[in-house]
C-alpha cells in the first residue's frame, strides 16, 4: 500500500520543501499545490503522468505522453530540416533580383499536409480520450457527496436505505476497489477543485451548483487529493485522502462510521469517569457551536463532524497527522497551524487539555 508521509508543520513553515521524491522536476511542481514528504514516485500524487490508479485517469496519461512525443517529433523534424537548409549552399544571385521559385513550393504542400494529417489525428485522439473518462463503463452503485470549505472537505455517505449507514465524515474518503463511485461536488464558500491525480481529473465546485465527477481506483491504496483552485489562505493546505479498500473492509468501515458516538463511549465513559465527563462537558461548552458528534448534544454543522475523528489518519485537512499530542497542538495553536483557518486557537489549562484529551481519544 503507498503511504504518505506527512511532516509536522512548523510555526515557520520551514520544512514544507524539506523532504522531497527522487524527481526533482516533480517535487518542486508539488511542493506548490500539495503538502510535502513523499516516500516514493508513486505516492508522490503529482507523479500522475507516471502512475495512474483507474480508468478515469489512465487514458488521460496516455494522451498525455502521446502528444507530447508527437509534438516532440514535430520539433527535431522541423530543427533538423532548419539545420539542412542553413547549411546548404546556394550559388549567389544579384542582391537586386528574385530568381525564379526553383521547386521549393513542394515542400510547403508536403509540410502542410503532414501537419494537417497530424493535427487531425491528435484532435480525433484527444476527443475519444475526453469521451472515455466522460462517464464510468458501469453504473456507479456508490454515491457520495463532497462538499467544500474553506479549507477543509465535508463528506456525506447519504445513499443507503439504511438510515444507520449514512453518516458524515471529513477529509478521508473511502470506496471499494475496482468499481466507480459518483461524487456530486457542491461548495459552501468560494469555488474550489476537487482534485485526486491519480484517480481523475479535476472538477470545480462552485456555490449554488452540483457537479459531478466519477472516481475508481483498480489498486488498493490511499490516494492523495487536493483543492487545486486558488481559494484563500490556507488553499494549499486544503488535502485529503481516498482510501481504496476491499469491498469487505469498505463495509465494516462504512458501518462502523454509522454508529453514533454513545455507541462507541459507552465502555470509556465506565473506564475514566470523571476526565471523560469533564472532557464532554468542556467540548459541548467550547466546541459544539462548531462541530457535530452524533449521539451528543454536539450538533454545530459549520466544521468537521467528529464522531469518528480516531479513524481518520490525517486532520486539519491533510496538515497534521492524528495523534494526541498534534490533536492538543491543533486545538491550542489552530492559527498558527493553518493562519486564518475557521477554528481559533483554543486556550487550555493543564487539566482542561488532559480532559479533552481523554474525552477526543473515545471518538474512534
Ligand atoms: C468557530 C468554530 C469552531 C470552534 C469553536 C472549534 N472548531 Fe474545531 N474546527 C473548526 C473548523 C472550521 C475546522 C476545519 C479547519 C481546517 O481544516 O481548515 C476545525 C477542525 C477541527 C479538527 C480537525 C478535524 C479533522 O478531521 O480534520 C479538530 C480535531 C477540532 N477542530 C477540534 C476542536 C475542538 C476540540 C474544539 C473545542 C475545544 C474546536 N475544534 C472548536 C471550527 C471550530
Ligand atoms: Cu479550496
Amino acid at each position: 500500500m503507498p503511504r504518505t508521509r506527512t511532516a509536522r508543520i512548523t510555526s515557520d513553515g520551514a520544512n514544507f520543501f524539506a523532504r522531497q521524491s527522487a524527481w526533482p522536476a516533480l517535487s518542486l511542481l508539488s511542493a506548490s499545490a500539495v503538502l510535502p514528504s513523499t516516500a516514493s514516485a508513486d505516492s508522490a500524487p503529482l507523479a500522475y503522468f507516471l502512475h495512474t490508479a483507474g480508468p478515469a485517469a489512465a487514458p488521460t496519461m496516455r494522451l498525455g505522453w502521446v502528444l507530447t512525443a508527437i509534438v516532440v517529433l514535430v520539433v527535431l523534424i522541423v530543427s533538423g530540416l532548419l539545420v539542412v537548409a542553413l547549411a546548404r549552399k546556394r550559388p549567389a544571385e544579384p542582391a537586386d533580383t528574385i530568381g525564379p521559385e526553383a521547386g521549393g513550393l513542394r515542400w510547403i504542400y508536403v509540410g502542410t499536409g503532414a501537419s494537417c494529417v497530424a493535427l487531425l489525428g491528435m484532435l480525433v485522439y484527444t476527443m475519444a480520450t475526453l469521451e472515455s473518462v466522460a462517464s464510468p463503463a458501469s453504473h456507479a452503485r456508490l454515491v457520495i457527496t463532497v462538499t467544500a470549505y474553506d479549507w477543509w472537505w465535508k463528506v456525506d455517505y447519504a445513499d443507503d436505505p439504511d438510515a444507520a449507514r449514512n453518516f458524515s465524515t471529513a477529509n478521508e474518503i473511502h470506496i471499494p476497489v475496482g468499481e466507480p463511485v459518483k461524487v456530486r461536488l457542491k461548495s459552501a464558500d468560494v469555488v474550489h477543485a476537487f482534485w485526486v491525480p491519480q484517480l481523475a481529473g479535476k472538477t470545480q465546485t462552485i456555490p449554488g451548483q452540483t457537479n459531478e465527477q466519477w472516481i475508481q481506483a483498480d489498486r488498493p491504496g490511499i490516494y492523495r487529493g487536493q483543492c487545486s483552485q486558488f481559494c484563500g489562505a490556507q488553499h494549499a493546505h486544503m488535502a485529503f485522502e481516498v482510501v481504496a479498500q476491499s469491498a469487505a473492509d469498505f463495509h465494516a468501515w462504512r458501518d462502523a462510521q454509522g454508529r453514533n458516538a454513545m455507541q462507541t463511549q459507552a465502555s470509556a465513559h465506565d473506564a475514566h469517569g470523571a476526565q471523560f465527563s469533564a472532557g464532554k462537558k468542556l467540548f459541548d461548552e467550547r466546541c459544539a457551536g462548531c462541530h457535530a458528534i452524533r449521539g451528543t448534544d454536539a450538533h454545530g454543522s459549520q466544521a468537521p463532524d467528529l464522531t469518528h475523528l480516531g479513524s481518520r489518519r490525517l486532520i486539519a485537512a491533510g496538515a497534521l497527522t492524528n495523534t494526541p499530542e498534534h490533536l492538543l497542538d491543533w486545538v491550542q495553536h489552530a492559527q498558527r497551524i493553518k493562519p486564518e483557518a475557521l477554528m481559533p486557537s483554543i486556550a487550555l489549562t493543564t487539566s482542561d487539555a488532559a480532559a479533552l484529551s481523554a474525552y477526543l481519544a473515545t471518538l474512534h
